[in-house]
């Protein structure tokens, strides 16, 4: 049973938790994992040996730097736009590359979390002072709508790395992929890693590691109502729980409640029942072929330029254009 709601929210968390809490099922979005201690143990999550995303793309763009900057450099001088930076890892090939050659072009790199972005401006500045760096906080919506109205010729190119888009439905990634292509001109590329369908077990396990560390990135959304909305979830009380469909290519992440019990949400004047296994909707990683990936790209009005693998085709990176 829950009460009436009396006060208006003050923050889209708030209101995102009070609907997705109420909905039936129970349902919550990735996005609001990464709170201070969500961006750590996500840094911990690309370290795991189960995690192969990460170690992937590092390979695809390690063993393709010189012909990704011949791509990026065809004409002279580009903003290089990262949408998600996190610590930049896999970017730092890049811009190291880049120094080398003498290449001109600004890294924008872009996050939600001001934090992340002091970090990385730090170590590029010192790793590489000459590197003209420009980070802006925000979300994607909020930047690609300034994107879109710049005020110079100069070329962009996008990067969306991590297969972050995979943690959208395909509609929402359409939506995302149009905004994209709406900020883009002639001449702009869109460079977006995306995990591929592959062995289910090897999914499973990425999101299910033998540390726990994804169970504790999973059970921060509890962490995080508690803290900021002052709710008594016991995170005990909560498996996490991810599943992989291979048919679809969505991997979800649930939290199932192992008991009937009962949580007080008080910034929400609210008080949630949970039933015996029932469950939140957390997550979902939605793996990728090639077919999908050209339906996408062509619903939002993108062409696929070229494209770049691992060896063991476990990750793809893929370039598209207007
Ligand atoms: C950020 N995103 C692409 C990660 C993923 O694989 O869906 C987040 C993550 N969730 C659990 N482990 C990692």
């Amino acid at each position: 049973m829950k009460t009436e709601q009396q006060t208006q929210f003050k923050t889209a968390f708030e209101q995102e938790v009070y609907e997705g809490l109420t909905a039936f099922p129970k349902k919550i979005s990735s996005k609001w994992f990464y709170d201070k201690r969500g961006d750590k143990l996500f840094q911990q999550i690309m370290a795991l040996p189960e995690y192969y995303l990460t170690g992937c793309e590092y390979d695809i763009i390690d063993t393709h730097k010189e012909e990704i900057t011949n791509l990026f450099q065809e004409q002279a001088g580009f903003n290089l736009v990262e949408l998600g930076a996190g610590d930049g890892k896999k970017t730092k090939i890049l811009l190291e590359e880049f120094a080398t050659k003498k290449i001109n072009f600004t890294y924008k790199p872009i996050d939600i979390s001001q934090n992340m972005l002091d970090e990385l401006k730090d170590a590029i500045n010192q790793k590489w002072p000459k590197i003209d760096i420009k980070p802006e906080q925000g979300t994607y919506f909020e930047v690609l709508k300034n994107l879109g109205n710049r005020d110079t010729d100069r070329k962009m190119v996008i990067m969306v790395l991590g297969s972050n888009i995979g943690n959208l439905t395909h509609p929402q990634a359409v939506d995302f992929l149009i905004n994209i292509r709406k900020s883009m001109r002639n001449g702009d590329l869109l460079f977006m890693g995306l995990d591929q369908k592959k062995d289910p077990e090897l999914i499973l396990s990425a999101y299910n590691d033998s540390q726990g560390i994804t169970e504790a990135f999973n059970k921060n959304l509890l962490h995080r109502i508690n803290e900021e909305l002052e709710s008594d979830f016991n995170t005990d009380k909560f498996k996490h729980w991810p599943v992989y469909d291979p048919e679809t290519g969505t991997a979800k992440s649930f939290l199932v409640s192992t008991q009937d019990q009962k949580v007080t949400i008080k910034k929400l004047n609210l008080e949630i029942n949970f039933t015996a296994w029932e469950s939140i909707h957390t997550e979902i990683s939605q793996k990728y072929d090639d077919d999908i990936v050209e339906w996408l790209a062509n619903e939002a009005g993108l062409e696929t330029l070229t494209q770049y693998s691992d060896n063991r085709n476990r990750f793809t990176d893929y370039v598209f254009k207007v």
